[in-house]
């Protein structure tokens, strides 16, 4: 299930923030000019928001700038994808703001309307705005004056809640004086949009206890601070501290769209494919592997790619996986950053546009056009990996492999390591 599919699905209004309750004081406020005034509604202000709203939604988000926008602000940053994962520690607040700009023509002023609140004070003028807030019917979202609202994760997390927000513009009626709730009176919203963002509500864990987080057996991860460590290790231990935090992938979870072309499921793929995948799995994503994929797309699409042919083949491997692993022959190091959630094991699969072979196992497919699959391939991929580590300054390990050793149908084919471990540095394989 699509994450927008949730919010149509199964999203409950909660909030509505504001309403254009005294137009007439607004206008004063605004170099006197007169607009025709707006008789409240004659049904409940949120129904027939809402009704208008729905009827008009035609649209999602990432609209252009000629269109207009709404953009989510989580914690005060800006959220440029449409749909984009935040990763949310157990018993955290997250502040989600809608940023709303008009399209052009709906404004008197659009280049003072970079606010929320300018956009409603200019708003009262000639019509009724909302942004109407929605989220999972058993999320709260609290409201703040400033428009803003609070949303908390549960003290015992491992959820995902879909949390959107619609934006209308609803004209009066010229000469009518009047806004009707229903009928042909009120035509579709001047101008909607919306945005949404998932939450993944993580769980904590104690690397101190026995290595069982929630019934699953994650492991004991190596201590960073021994003396039997690599020296890198050491001296970098704050990079090797076990994970604090983990996120639940179910049957809920695992469709849900942590960027525009990945779910949380192709992120994370089954460490052993070719045994039944256990229905719970509890996997660390560090919020840099998500801001480093994120920017790789971006730098990928530049490149002329397309978004939906990166495929994952490995993403995060517990330290009992690794084991796991070790006895069937695959060799992981020690301190893999398999185990802290920032690596992946990436491939171009143009397949994977391909309707009837998208769900086949990823495999590297020829990128450089010479008609052959080697690890010419996965260095194009490596380019702009680094080009990515470059841009934003975050930088971790390189490594062209010639040969996955899975397990499973993907074993054999080249790929491109990639990790954050916080130096940069390359290897061949
Ligand atoms: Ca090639």
């Amino acid at each position: 299930m699509r994450p927008v599919d949730l919010a149509t699905r199964s999203l409950a209004l909660l909030a509505l923030l504001f309403m254009t309750a005294s137009p007439l004081a607004a206008e004063e406020e605004h170099n006197g000019e007169t607009a025709p005034a707006i008789a409240a509604p004659d049904v409940e202000p949120m129904e027939f928001l809402r009704q208008a709203v729905t009827r008009g939604i035609a649209r999602s988000a990432a609209l252009t700038e000629q269109e207009g926008s709404l953009t989510l602000e989580v914690n005060g940053e800006a959220m440029r994808l449409a749909s984009r994962a935040v990763l949310v520690e157990p018993g955290d607040e997250v502040r989600l703001r809608a940023v709303v700009r008009p399209p052009r023509g709906l404004s008197t002023r659009p280049e003072s309307r970079t606010s929320l609140d300018d956009y409603r004070g200019l708003l009262r003028q000639t019509s009724i705005s909302e942004v109407l807030w929605e989220a999972e019917p058993d999320d709260i979202l609290l409201p703040v004056p400033d428009g803003s609202v609070v949303w908390r994760a549960g003290a015992s997390g491992g959820g995902a809640s879909y949390v959107s927000a619609q934006a209308a513009e609803l004209r009066a009626q010229r000469g009518a004086g009047q806004i009707h709730s229903t009928g042909a009176e009120l035509a579709a919203p001047a101008w909607s949009a919306r945005a949404g963002v998932l939450l993944l509500s993580g769980v904590a864990f104690d690397r101190t206890g026995d290595g069982i987080l929630h019934g699953q057996n994650v492991g004991i991860y190596p201590n960073e601070r021994s003396g039997s460590a690599p020296r890198p290790v050491r001296e970098h231990a704050h990079l090797y501290t076990p994970p604090g935090v983990f996120y639940r992938l179910d049957e809920r979870t695992r469709d849900a769209r942590i960027l525009p072309h990945l779910t949380l499921g192709e992120l994370m793929p089954a460490v052993f494919p070719d045994e039944s995948e256990p229905e719970v799995r509890y996997v660390s994503i560090s919020p840099r592997l998500l801001k480093f994929l994120e920017e790789f797309y971006a730098e990928w699409i530049a490149a002329g790619h397309d978004p939906r042919h990166v495929a994952v083949l490995r993403g995060f491997v517990s330290p009992t996986e690794r084991l796991r692993l070790e006895r069937r022959g695959v060799s992981l190091a020690e301190f893999s950053r398999f185990q802290y959630g920032d690596a992946v094991a990436l491939v171009y699969d143009p397949r994977r546009t391909d309707e009837e072979e998208r769900g086949a196992p990823p495999r590297m497919g020829d990128l450089t056009g010479d008609g052959e699959v080697t690890t010419e391939d996965a260095e194009v991929m490596a380019e702009i990996a680094k080009d990515t580590m470059d841009r934003i300054g975050m930088y971790g390990g390189l490594g062209i492999v010639e040969s996955f050793q899975g397990p499973g149908p993907s074993e054999g084919t080249p790929y491109l390591h990639v990790d954050l471990r916080g130096w940069y540095t390359t290897f061949r394989e």
